[in-house]
C-alpha cells in the first residue's frame, strides 16, 4: 500500500525550456535558436559530469596505489572541459563569440579553423564560460562546476568583442551547471530561476527546483575569512557584527560554511540564503572572482531569485566590462543580508 507509482508525467529541461512560460528572446526565430544553444550546453553538462565521474574513479584507483595517475590527469579534465563546450558550443551554429576562463583570446565562431574537419556555421549569441569551476577541489572529491552566461549579438553587429564587453544586465540567459551528489544545473532566462537534477538513468535534467526564491534573510556566510588580514574595515566590521551580534539583539551569531567552490558556495546560498562573499582587499585590488563569466551569471541568477549582488558599492550586473578576464569583488545573497553589509561601505 505504500507504493506509490513514479510520475508519468515528468518535465525535462528541454521541456521546460521549451514550453513553459519562459520569456526567451523577443522574436520566436530568435527563442528557437536560444533553445538550441540551450540544449547544446545541457549535453555539455552532462558530457562534463560524465568526465568528472570517470576521473574521480581513476583518481581512486590512482589513490589506493596504481601509479600511472598521477595529478596531472585531474588538471586535464579542465582542459577537456574547455574542449567539449567549445566544440559543442561551435558545432550548435548558435554562437558567434565564445569567452572562456581556458582561454586567453576570445573565440570568433565562423573562422576557418586549423585542424577541424568541419565547418561551422556563425550564430547571434554570444557564450560566457568557465568550464570547470574549483577544479582545485577534484582531488578532495568536493563539488565542481560548469557557469556559463549568454548574450544575443548586437543590433547590426557580426559579433566581435563589444559584444561580450557588455554590463551583466544585457544578459538573455546564466545558468551553472554543478557537479555534487547530482548533477544540478540552475538556469534563468530571466523569468526567474529553475533548477534541474540530472537523472542519470534516462539521461535527462528533470525539474526538481521550480521558481527558486532566496529567503529574505539567511543565518549563513560564506567567505574565506583566512583573508581577514587583508580586508578592508567595511568588511572586518560586517562579520564582526554577524558573529557578535549587539547585546539585546534579538539576532544570533551566524553559521559559516565555506567549500572554496564558487558553484557550491552559490548554489547553497540559492537554496538556504544568507550571503557569500570573494571582497577586494589590501592584496587583491579587484578580488579573485572573474566578472564576466562568475560574477555576472552568478549575480543575474541571484537577482532573478530575489537576491541582491554587489560589489560592496555598486551592482555588480551594471559595471561595462573592460577586458574579457577582468574582475570584479562579489557579495550575492539574501536580500536583507546583503543590504546590512552594504551599510558598512555607506558609513565609510
Ligand atoms: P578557479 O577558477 O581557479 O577554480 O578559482 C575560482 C574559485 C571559486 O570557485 C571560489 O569561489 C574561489 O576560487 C575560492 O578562492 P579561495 O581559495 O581564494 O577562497
Ligand atoms: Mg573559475
Amino acid at each position: 500500500d505504500d507504493y506509490s507509482p513514479p510520475s508519468t508525467d515528468i518535465i525535462t529541461l528541454t521541456r521546460h525550456v521549451l514550453n513553459d512560460g519562459f520569456n526567451l528572446a523577443k522574436s520566436s526565430a530568435a527563442s528557437g535558436d536560444l533553445t538550441i544553444l540551450l540544449a547544446s550546453l545541457q549535453t555539455t553538462c552532462k558530457f562534463i559530469e560524465s568526465n568528472v565521474r570517470k576521473a574521480s574513479l581513476i583518481n581512486l584507483i590512482g589513490a589506493a596505489g596504481n601509479t600511472n595517475v598521477q595529478g596531472e590527469d585531474q588538471k586535464k579534465l579542465d582542459v577537456l572541459s574547455n574542449e567539449i563546450m567549445i566544440n559543442a558550443l561551435r558545432a550548435s551554429g548558435k554562437a558567434a563569440v565564445l569567452v572562456s576562463e581556458e582561454n586567453d583570446e576570445a573565440i570568433f565562431v565562423g573562422e576557418k579553423q586549423s585542424g577541424s574537419s568541419f565547418e561551422t556555421n556563425k550564430g547571434k549569441y554570444c557564450v560566457v564560460f568557465d568550464p570547470l569551476d574549483g577544479s582545485s577541489n577534484i582531488d578532495a572529491g568536493v563539488n565542481i562546476g560548469t557557469i556559463f552566461g549568454i548574450y544575443l549579438v548586437k543590433d547590426g553587429s557580426k559579433g566581435d568583442l563589444s559584444d561580450v564587453l557588455r554590463p551583466g544586465k544585457e544578459m538573455v540567459a546564466a545558468g551553472y551547471c554543478m557537479y555534487g551528489s547530482s548533477a544540478n544545473l540552475v538556469l534563468t532566462t530571466g523569468n526567474g530561476v529553475n533548477g534541474y537534477t540530472l537523472d542519470n538513468q534516462i539521461g535527462e535534467f528533470i525539474l526538481t527546483h521550480p521558481n527558486i526564491r532566496l529567503p529574505e534573510r539567511g543565518k549563513i556566510y560564506s567567505i574565506n575569512e583566512g583573508n581577514s588580514a587583508y580586508y578592508h574595515e567595511p568588511v572586518l566590521k560586517y562579520l564582526d557584527s554577524i558573529k557578535f551580534p549587539k547585546e539585546g539583539s534579538s539576532k544570533k551569531p551566524y553559521s559559516a560554511r565555506y567549500i572554496g567552490s564558487m558553484v557550491a558556495d552559490v548554489h547553497r546560498t540559492l537554496l538556504y540564503g544568507g550571503i557569500f562573499g570573494y571582497p577586494d582587499d589590501k592584496k587583491s585590488k579587484s578580488g579573485k572572482l572573474r566578472m564576466l563569466y562568475e560574477a555576472f551569471p552568478m549575480s543575474f541568477l541571484t537577482e532573478q531569485a530575489g537576491g541582491v549582488a554587489t560589489t560592496g558599492t555598486q551592482r555588480i550586473l551594471d559595471i561595462q566590462p573592460t577586458e574579457i578576464h577582468q574582475r570584479c569583488p562579489v557579495f550575492l545573497g539574501s536580500k536583507g543580508d546583503v543590504e546590512d553589509l552594504m551599510s558598512f561601505y555607506k558609513q565609510q
